[in-house]
């Protein structure tokens, strides 16, 4: 993307005082990385940065934050955000997603409130949520939006931010193993590292410091792989009692979808979960050819056309249907 492209974002943020940063629901490694680097950065140029989610994050990035980051819904209500107890926000930015059904009791915010919000995505334009958008679906990950606008505007990148950024975009690509892993990619992660980014270090962090919990989950979940359709398709669950006798918690399952894909014939997997509500939330992921957005989106959900996820209801046994005849038909 051109320079010109980042402009108007950059007005809006040196216009602003009081910044209030959000992302997706379900915050992944993109998301939790990209508002801590814009809490980080904004920061540094004097600003007032408000940090929020909208569902808890996964523990393993709260090393990120220097401070706790509040939920909406847990720690903090929608009346509070336009009742002054954050201050009067001035800008909202919305990092690695621009729809309403991936923004829940946010999306009441900003329809009921009139200040500039500026999106950092790079995912298919959806809901035009932002006064400016910043939508480059080139872009890996967020991440990778974020770094260049932040490199264009010319401000300080420190250590810190550098490495949520390299969390971001090294997440985003299955720490640089997924189709979307590019030479944009390797260059600007270079650039991190030679900002003082530990790449092994992150790593560790990250993917070899599984609580014992957190595996038992994991080894629950691999006793049900089931292989469909010449071992193309992989299907596995988790149900209730499996976070109940193991003490995991349901973000323990972030990137548990993905380990079935060691095997050389998959080429489209599926993890259903069974809520506490009963309902069952799938994630899809595909390896090649098949979009697994379009099955997604088919229920309601959505993502991109390599890692989507959707909620169905239940029983397990009904959910698990539904997906195999989507998913066995675009085999076919
Ligand atoms: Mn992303």
């Amino acid at each position: 993307m051109s320079g010109e492209t980042y402009q108007p974002a950059i007005a809006l943020i040196e216009k602003a005082r009081n910044v209030l940063v959000t992302t997706h629901t379900r915050p992944d490694g993109d998301a939790c990385g990209c508002v801590a680097a814009v809490a980080e950065v904004l920061r540094g140029l004097g600003k007032t940065v408000q940090p929020l989610l909208l569902s808890p994050m996964p523990d393993w990035y709260a090393f990120l934050f220097d401070e706790e980051v509040p939920v909406l819904g847990q720690d903090v209500q929608v009346e509070d955000l336009t009742g002054g107890r954050f201050g009067a926000i001035d800008l909202v930015i919305i990092a690695d997603t621009n729809s309403y059904s991936q923004l829940p009791r946010f999306e009441d915010y900003l329809k009921q409130d009139t200040q500039p919000v500026l999106v950092i995505d790079h995912h298919v334009p959806a809901d035009k949520l932002g006064q400016v958008e910043i939508a480059d679906r080139s872009a890996a990950a967020a991440g990778l939006v974020l770094l260049d606008l932040l490199t264009f505007a010319g401000w300080p990148v420190t250590k810190r931010a550098a490495e949520a950024l390299f969390v971001a975009i090294a997440t985003d690509t299955g720490w640089f193993h997924l189709r979307n892993t590019d030479s944009r990619v390797f260059r600007r992660c270079a650039d991190l590292i030679e900002m003082g980014v530990d790449s092994n270090g992150l790593y560790r962090k990250l993917y070899q410091s599984f609580s014992y919990t957190r595996f038992e989950l994991m080894v629950a979940m691999l006793k049900t792989v089931e292989l469909h359709f010449d071992g193309r398709y992989a299907s596995q669950y988790l149900q209730r009692e499996d976070f109940e006798r193991t003490g995991a918690a349901y973000r323990d399952t972030e990137n548990l979808v993905n380990e079935c894909q060691r095997i050389g014939s998959v080429s489209v997997s599926a993890l259903f979960v069974e809520l506490k509500d009963g309902r069952i939330r799938c994630s899809l992921r595909s390896r090649d050819t098949i979009d697994v957005n379009e099955i997604a989106r088919k229920f309601g959900g959505g993502g991109h056309k390599l890692a989507s996820g959707t909620y169905l209801p239940a029983p397990l046994e009904h959910a698990m249907q539904l997906i195999h005849d989507e998913v066995v038909q675009r085999l076919t």
